[in-house]
């Protein structure tokens, strides 16, 4: 046993002393609060002792080293998952249970650090978690936002947003890094001066910014790796800097402080659309430079100046294009700090900077106006235009015509503004997608003429999940199940659930699975009673869609099909279904109208079927308050059904999919992102497919749109739930309060909702046929589950390293 390892009964000695020496409290007055850090820190302890050990060793090693860096990491809770990978679950909760103390509630105090939106924020964290459990030597780089995700309330049948200070009680799990403390600068202007017969370029007049690293230990399951999460905190330096020589005063030094402190203040709530934020800017900058000038300083450490060494020990990972600055950044530190020439600077930057693609939503794709870049980052926006400069070039010479119409495309400045992904996909020397298929519209449209111009860089990696916590840790009746049944090998090699793929014939187990499942809705119901004062019934099938809202998501598509089964209870006293319960969970982005009109629709939904006798039997909608990552570790081992509904082409891969059909949930989707992979896996059988193909989608594109009038005028179903949008069915008192969602449907949806409706609600119509065979279902069920192993994470992290990484 390593010797980190802690027992039964230090454990408890460990908890009761930290009660009172921090607290001064015995366990039986201490809060939940209190209990909660005791448990927090003596894991931590714990922890602490392997990353001084591994940090003992890593101190000599002179292999290749990862720095992963995204502008979020939405990790979720710590304690569970981090008991799990120290494979100490069985002493915690042994423990805890002679200390009388309830498990899920002491992990609910652990305030849910939210420092990200969505998918890719999400996929960071998993990415870090098999990296470590891989023993790969990795550092994740990101902000340390003060407010993570805003808070999610319902109010007056309408999405609120509340401040999340997430930080307020402290954070066990970080601790500072003084040592690493640098600074950024911003503004200014340059100065060429000549200095030992060479051009230097000399940042004059610029404000600094003091970047303060904070480290959170991921450690590895079962293993010796504790990697590092390190966060960085802005802040005003302490000592006078030039902009202070002009008359600074007490309180304007306060001021600085407060402006300072404004780059890591919040994360900002939009997903998949850009908007070019100044200070959006500064915070990719700020942790880019940090994170970079901190490489630097340990390669040196390990290797001296010897630079033309990086590509060989170190990857700079570029988790979308948001860290894209790394490039000009890393430029500058070659160049400017270290002497080095442009070539060999350049040269070493792309063989060192690798760039992964999450969006082809044009809305997303980030520009920056080369006027703010210019004025806020002078020395690097002249990088860019150099860059710029000998990429075209390049083109020029290759397209042998300097007026080619695809240089326009290519270029990095271009009427005005900086393309970063132009700027990633030039400088790194890997380019990949998330799914198979995102791989292959990244290479046939968006970025086909630099496929056309580099093909060798392009790759693509299917995403993964870590079963670790989305299904050991979030379904522990599940995996107790599995190891009863296959034994515990899948726990290191995921592709083994396939074992139990000859169970899905024995009745035993199928009922103990269904039986897990029943159990798991029944804690669900428990969470909605705590979290939102609600309930459901687990004995209705539950329909899950739980991601963001966003309207290529196509949370629309659902609804409508809620009011057309709702009609069909309501116009047929005959009509019978399988009772239902759609879950939704969705963040809006606070100002993105639409998303939160589709929002108050759901609710309106909801509040209908509530107020109506017949339709309450069979139809349920619950709209789940917040959803976060421990909402989704709850919701997520409770369905049966999960909803991918996105416009084929649209949703680079989904990560959420994989974690239901990880759960047992059927998938009813559309052939996008990584649902073709599921589908590829599961067979036709075991998964609802619907809808346009990509392909055909991208030819509706090409015509110029789609008449959703003519489907309106030929489908009457969809025509009356349509017209109920408007008709006073849901707010009697003011019909026209969700207008727009109906004109937006009938005029200008540019994710043709109504064109796949026909096909949706007819695989809707199987799952209904189907979920009333209860043995074909958990048939289903089963399959799901047995063939999720190669969206673990590590499947995913392999092939990084296989193709991109080369670690070791
Ligand atoms: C600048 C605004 C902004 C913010 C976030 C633009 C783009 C983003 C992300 C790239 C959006 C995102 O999270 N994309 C999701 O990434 C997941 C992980 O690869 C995929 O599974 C999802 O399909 C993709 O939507």
């Amino acid at each position: 046993m390593p010797t980190t390892q802690f027992d039964k009964e230090s454990i408890k000695q460990s908890i009761i002393g930290k009660l009172q020496r921090y607290n001064g409290r015995t366990l039986e007055d201490a809060t939940d609060q209190q209990i909660y850090n005791a448990v927090a820190s003596t894991v931590r302890d714990q922890i602490m002792q392997k990353w001084v050990k591994y940090r003992e060793t890593d101190k000599d090693y002179t292999g290749k080293r990862l720095y992963y860096l995204s502008v979020e990491f939405l990790t979720g809770r710590s304690l569970h998952c981090n008991i799990l990978n120290l494979c100490s679950t069985q002493e915690y909760l042994e423990a805890l249970n002679e200390l009388g103390l309830d498990w899920h509630r002491i992990f609910r105090e652990e305030p849910e650090p939210g420092l990200g939106n969505g998918g890719l924020g999400r996929l960071a964290a998993c990415f870090l978690d098999s990296l470590s459990s891989l023993s790969m030597p990795a550092m994740g780089c990101t902000i340390r936002y003060e407010y993570g995700l805003f808070r999610q309330r319902i109010l007056g049948g309408q999405q609120v947003e509340v401040p999340d200070s997430w930080l307020d009680n402290g954070n066990v799990w970080e601790v500072s890094a003084m040592e690493d403390v640098c600074v950024v600068h911003f503004g200014g202007h340059v100065e060429m001066v000549n200095e030992d017969d060479r051009i230097k370029f000399v940042l004059k007049g610029y404000h600094s910014i003091e970047a303060v690293p904070y480290d959170m230990p991921v450690a590895g399951y079962g293993c010796d790796t504790v990697n590092t999460l390190r966060t960085w905190r802005a802040r005003a330096p302490k000592n006078v800097d030039e902009t202070n020589y002009m008359g600074g005063s007490y309180s304007r030094a306060l001021q600085e402080q407060e402006l300072a402190s404004m780059i890591s203040k919040v994360l900002y709530p939009e997903d998949n659309n850009y908007e070019g934020k100044q200070l959006r800017l500064k915070q990719h900058y700020f942790f880019t430079s940090a994170t970079l000038q901190y490489a630097l300083k340990d390669f040196k450490r390990r290797f001296g100046t010897n630079f033309m060494l990086i590509p060989e020990k170190m990857t700079i990972h570029i988790n979308d294009t948001h860290p894209g600055l790394a490039i000009p950044e890393f430029m500058r530190l070659l160049m400017d700090e270290e002497g080095l020439g442009w070539d060999e600077a350049s040269w070493i930057v792309q063989h060192t900077i690798a760039y992964t693609n999450h969006t082809v939503m044009s809305e997303a794709l980030e520009k920056w106006p080369e006027q703010m870049m210019a004025e806020l980052l002078p020395r690097i926006y002249m990088i860019l235009q150099e860059i710029n400069r000998r990429v075209c070039l390049r083109l020029a010479d290759h397209y042998q015509n300097g007026e080619d119409p695809r240089i326009a495309k290519m270029a990095i400045t271009a009427y005005g503004m900086v393309h970063m992904a132009n700027l990633c996909v030039a400088m790194s020397y890997s380019v990949n997608g998330v799914s198979q298929l995102h791989g292959e519209i990244l290479k046939n449209d968006t970025f086909k003429d630099y496929y056309e111009f580099m093909p060798a860089k392009f790759t693509a990696i299917t995403n993964g999940i870590t079963h670790r916590r989305w299904l050991m840790a979030c379904n522990t009746g599940l995996r107790n199940l599995i190891c009863d049944t296959i034994g515990d090998q899948w726990i290191r090699e995921p592709e083994r659930l396939q074992d139990l793929l000859p169970y899905r014939d024995d009745a035993a187990f199928r009922a103990e699975f269904a039986k897990i499942k029943r159990h798991n809705k029944e804690l669900f119901s428990d969470m909605l009673m705590q979290r939102q004062k609600m309930s459901v019934d687990p004995d209705f099938m539950f329909d899950v869609q739980a991601k963001r809202l966003h309207e290529y998501k196509r949370q629309l598509l659902n609804a409508l099909h809620i009011m057309v089964l709702y009609n069909r209870i309501m116009d047929d006293p005959n009509f019978t279904m399988v009772p239902r319960v759609f879950i939704f969970g969705a963040k809006a982005s606070p100002a993105y109208y639409l998303a939160k009109q589709i929002i108050r629709l759901i609710i309106a939904i909801s509040k209908l079927i509530d107020r109506t006798p017949r339709a309450k039997k069979f139809l349920r909608v619950v709209f789940m308050e917040n959803y976060d990552v421990s909402g989704a570790e709850s919701l997520i081992p409770a369905a049966d059904l999960s909803e991918q509904l996105s416009t084929a082409g649209k949703e680079a891969s989904g990560t959420g999919n994989m974690k239901f059909m990880m759960n047992g949930a059927v998938t009813m989707g559309t052939m996008d992102g990584a649902n073709v992979e599921i589908y590829e896996q599961v067979g036709q059988d075991n998964i609802y497919i619907f809808g346009m193909r990509a392909d055909t989608v991208s030819d509706l594109y090409r015509e110029g749109g789609y008449a959703p009038m003519h489907i309106y005028e030929n489908n009457a179903e969809l025509r009356h739930a349509l017209t109920q949008i408007i008709d006073g069915t849901l707010f009697p008192d003011n019909p026209a309060t969700l207008q727009d969602i109906y004109h937006y449907l009938l005029f200008s949806d540019p994710y043709f909702v109504l064109k796949d409706f026909g096909s949706y609600s007819m695989a809707q119509r199987r799952v209904d046929q189907d979920y009333r065979l209860q043995d074909k279902w958990l048939r289903m069920a089963i399959t799901n589950t047995a063939c999720s192993g190669v969206f673990s994470s590590d499947r995913t992290i392999k092939e990084y390293n296989d193709r991109i990484w080369h670690l070791k």
